[in-house]
């Protein structure tokens, strides 16, 4: 029995399995909705504070290809209000209680936007290192931020985080100086959890390493 709720973990088991089940076949949908218009879905994941948005302002005006974003967080449309003014559209979800974005989440707001062929969707994802990792979008690639602030260690702490990503940020270097962060070991760390990954690091408010960024991404 699992705890208060009464089920049994046997039933829990299966229930989340058909939940995992019907995200990832609305998620097969999404990829290929995406897929036919052309557009390349990036799952921009991180702790809250990491530089997202910060990121994705940044590369909006910087766009080189159109970018419509789809923003996630518990509350409020803040982010989707940043990148507006940066001159992107965006479609703001709200979870609630909800530690993450999920496939039909997605799809609703896919069509609210009205995306453009040969553009880019950045789907930012509800700030932590944990849940978003579990649900896939439709995304094409999976990108993780971790900010020198966090500290060198997370990649080893949140390994699933790292594992799904195909590309690691390493942002804020502009603080190296007044923080106590090994960026060789956080580098080592990623390669240790995902040999595969890319890793760059970046500065989002000064500029270092965004134009490696911007190769990654066109
Ligand atoms: N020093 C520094 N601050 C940054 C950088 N990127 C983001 N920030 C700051 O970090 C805070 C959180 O950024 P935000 O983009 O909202 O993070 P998000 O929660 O991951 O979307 C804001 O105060 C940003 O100005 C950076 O590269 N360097
Ligand atoms: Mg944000």
């Amino acid at each position: 029995m699992c705890g208060d709720c009464g089920c049994s973990s046997a039933e829990t088991i299966t229930l989340e399995e058909r939940v995992m089940a019907r995200n990832d076949a609305l998620a097969m949908a999404n990829r290929d909705l995406l897929a036919a218009r052309r557009v390349r879905a990036i799952n921009l994941m991180s702790s809250p504070g990491s530089g997202k948005t910060t990121l994705l302002e940044r590369t909006v005006r910087d766009a080189r290809r159109p970018i419509a974003v789809i923003e996630g967080d518990q509350r409020t449309p803040l982010d989707a209000e940043r990148i507006r003014r940066a001159g992107a559209p965006a479609v703001q979800i709200n979870t609630g209680a909800g530690c993450h974005l999920d496939a039909a989440m997605t799809r609703r707001a896919i069509q609210d936007l009205d995306l453009v062929r040969d553009s880019l969707l950045f789907i930012e994802n509800v700030g932590n290192l944990i849940c978003p990792a579990l649900f896939d979008l439709g995304e094409e690639a999976s990108v993780v931020i971790v900010s020198v602030t966090e500290g060198a260690d997370k990649p080893l702490k949140y390994p699933h985080m790292f594992q799904a990503a195909d590309l690691v940020v390493i942002n804020k270097v502009d603080l190296l100086p007044y923080v106590d962060f090994d960026l060789g070991a956080c580098r080592a760390h990623i390669a240790t959890v995902n040999p595969a990954a890319t890793i760059m690091a970046v500065s989002a408010t000064r500029g270092d390493g965004l134009p490696q960024w911007y190769d990654w991404l066109y």
